[in-house]
């Protein structure tokens, strides 16, 4: 064969990357379930370079150059396994499938370990940046082997995007999973992301009394600090626009529901066995959840509070600077909360993560792309054994300023009866990582009351417990 690459699955995301690949000097081989759409693209997009249509199976793995490169986009889950189970019996050792799919890292890592006793290679990948990405550049997070990034690698950065600095945004995350690990902890940070805007939205619309355009206008503002990035980029558009309708700004006819395919979720799900606090990820999902919950609503707007009266017009102006200031710190603790993630998922899965390079292959190409992500770089370049984001000097000193606002911000909401609990986690996170005691103790002595759980004293070591139910004399255990 002389494809250097193929591509079987060939709805939007497939096409696009086929054509990426393609774009860039590479010559692809199509296959697709349905024939039709492999002839389609090469009917429409045919000369934008070479494509190596395929019918069949065979005709598809006869058309690569050796070792085979397979890209699989298909609908993550069932599909992925049937066409590994229709492809891997036409490979040889040494060829390499590359799942371009969103699934989730635990069966990449049984997909990966089936394969390689085979001796065949599984890239795990995850691609962020939607369809546009797909076709421009997206940002990638290839998992799988060391030997298998060195033959792929290449390619891949060819086709990703670049950083401001022209840097690819594409690097080997790590063994098996880690990939689509890694993919997983970007939809849950861009979760959190999404929800602190629409927090921000809601204090200025109800607590600034500002309208959607120019609420607009202030994100165009904050778009050119320090939160530039493409979601307060596309927030301000969004909130620019008005429905040809009824000639209301457009999100006042979008029904307030919100919907969720899943990757936040799962990374929550896996946050609470990894046992790592990502209270952010955790509230952005519960807040979509909350969101689509109609009836538990109906019954909620008869419950007693303060109607919303928005800040007289001197008072607004700064209120959304502290909203600026706010909304910058709890993205800093929600970074910090999903680099936490990574962190220990690293120490449990064995992969040795370079969080300072993963902050870098999103500065292009994907959702959470931001100016601000080159500060999470330089904070791990700066300390790579970083036991925490907040560890980082510029990023503390960032939030000491910030807090003041970001007080006043969570306490006016709480006053005006505006939900933020985003930004109000973030700022309890915060506090309980500066506390000197935490009433954990209290709920320690609480366990060992009704459980026997035994605590540890702070002034000596040993395991206690204090029998509660007789004389109430302290035992040591151990
Ligand atoms: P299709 O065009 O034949 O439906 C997104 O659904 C892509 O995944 C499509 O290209 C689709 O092929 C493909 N796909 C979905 N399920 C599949 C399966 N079980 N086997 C092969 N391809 C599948």
């Amino acid at each position: 064969g002389t494809a250097q690459i193929g591509v079987t699955g060939l709805a939007v995301m497939g096409r696009n990357l086929a054509r990426n690949f393609a774009r860039n000097g590479y010559t692809v081989a199509l296959h697709n379930r349905t024939a039709s759409r492999t002839r389609d693209l090469v009917e429409q997009f045919g000369h934008e370079g070479t494509f190596v249509p395929a019918e069949t199976a065979e005709e598809f793995v006869a058309a690569l150059e050796r070792p085979r490169r397979l890209v699989v986009m298909v609908k993550a889950g069932a599909a992925t396994d049937a066409v590994i189970d229709e492809f891997a019996p036409l490979l040889e050792p040494g060829d390499m499938i590359i799942d371009g799919g969103n699934a989730h890292f635990a069966d990449t890592r049984r997909r990966e370990a089936a394969l390689r006793e085979r001796g065949l290679h599984f890239v795990g990948t995850g691609i962020s940046g939607g369809e546009e990405g797909a076709l421009n550049g997206p940002s990638i997070m290839p998992g799988g082997s060391e030997e298998a990034y060195e033959s792929l690698g290449p390619m891949l950065e060819t086709i990703s995007a670049k950083a401001a600095d022209g840097t690819p945004c594409c690097t080997h995350i790590g063994a098996d999973g880690a990939g689509h690990f890694v993919k997983m902890v970007h939809n849950g940070i861009e979760y959190a992301d999404m929800q602190l805007i629409a927090e921000a939205y809601d204090l200025l619309r109800h607590g600034a009394g500002y309208e959607p355009a120019r609420i607009a206008e202030v994100f165009r503002g904050w778009n050119a600090g320090r939160l530039d990035s493409y979601l307060i980029e596309i927030t301000a558009e969004v909130l620019a626009h008005v429905d040809a309708a009824t000639g209301q700004p457009l999100v006042d006819v979008i029904l307030d529901q919100a919907e969720q395919k899943g990757t936040g979720r799962w990374t929550v799900q896996i946050a609470l066995d990894l046992g790592v606090p990502v209270s952010g990820i955790a509230e952005a999902v519960f807040a979509r959840s909350l969101s689509g919950h109609a009836d538990l609503r109906a019954v909620g707007r008869g419950l007693a509070g303060p109607t919303p009266v928005a800040l007289p017009a001197d008072e607004a102006e700064r209120f959304a600077s502290q909203v600026e200031e706010a909304l910058y710190a709890s993205k800093v603790v929600s970074y910090t909360q999903g680099f936490h993630q990574l962190q220990a998922a690293g120490a449990e899965y064995g992969w040795t993560l370079d969080l300072g390079a993963i902050a870098g292959i999103w500065r292009g190409g994907c959702i959470i792309r931001a100016a601000f992500l080159d500060r999470i770089t330089a904070a791990y370049a700066k300390d790579a054994a970083l036991p925490s984001l907040l560890a980082d000097e510029q990023f503390a000193g960032e939030l000491g300023a910030a807090q003041d606002a970001w007080r006043t911000v969570v306490a006016t909401a709480a006053r005006l009866g505006i939900p933020v609990p985003g930004f109000a986690t973030a700022l309890s996170y915060y506090d309980a990582l500066r506390a000197p005691r935490l009433p954990a103790a209290l709920t320690q002595g609480q366990r060992d009351f009704f459980g026997a759980h035994t605590y540890h004293r702070v002034d000596r070591d040993g395991v206690f417990h204090t029998t509660w139910s007789e004389d109430r004399s302290e035992e040591q255990q151990s």
